[in-house]
């Protein structure tokens, strides 16, 4: 079982580290790669064209601005493609959003929040669960810590702040 994360810019490494982050936590094997579909198109269709073959099961694809990386990613594999908009300078992020999540039919990009890296990581993960049920397992368990934490959340805020 293995992702591909692919970034636009090294600028967009700091966002991405979120869904390495989920990625070590369910014992998922990823790689994170620096490609883009305006500076360096070949390789990037090159990588999509072989991702299949090269075992990926989902590919994660990061981009700001003019963020047509996930959808050049899409167009040469079948594989899954989870597109994250990346926040960058003018227009909040906006621009990538609209660029990423506007796809023609036919080739969808599952797209997710301005910056939302770790929700593409869950994404993947569930994707995956599928073939590999231990991840729904483990996806349980991952819901279950979340809600505890609310619980406690709540339970700090009354015992604090709120009496
Ligand atoms: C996109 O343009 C990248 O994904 C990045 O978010 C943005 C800016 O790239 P740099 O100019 O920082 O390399 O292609």
């Amino acid at each position: 079982m293995k992702v591909a994360i692919i970034i636009g810019s090294e600028s967009d490494l700091p966002i991405v580290k979120k869904a390495a982050t989920i990625f070590k936590k369910f014992g998922v094997k990823y790689s994170l790669r620096v490609m883009s579909a305006h500076r360096t198109p070949d390789i990037a269709a090159e990588f999509a064209k072989n991702a299949e073959a090269n075992g990926y099961e989902v590919v994660i694809a990061a981009a700001g601005k003019a963020a047509h990386l996930p959808g050049v990613l899409a167009a040469f594999t079948v594989l899954p493609v989870i597109g994250i908009p990346i926040k960058a300078a003018a227009f909040d992020g906006m621009d990538a959003l609209l660029a990423i999540v506007q796809m023609p039919a036919g080739i969808p990009v599952a797209t997710v929040a301005v910056d939302g890296a770790e929700n593409a990581a869950l994404l993947a993960v569930q994707i995956m669960s599928g073939k590999h049920p231990q991840l729904r397992e483990q996806m349980r368990e991952y819901r279950a810590a979340m809600q505890q934490a609310v619980i406690e959340s709540d339970e700090r805020v009354q015992r604090e702040i709120a009496n």
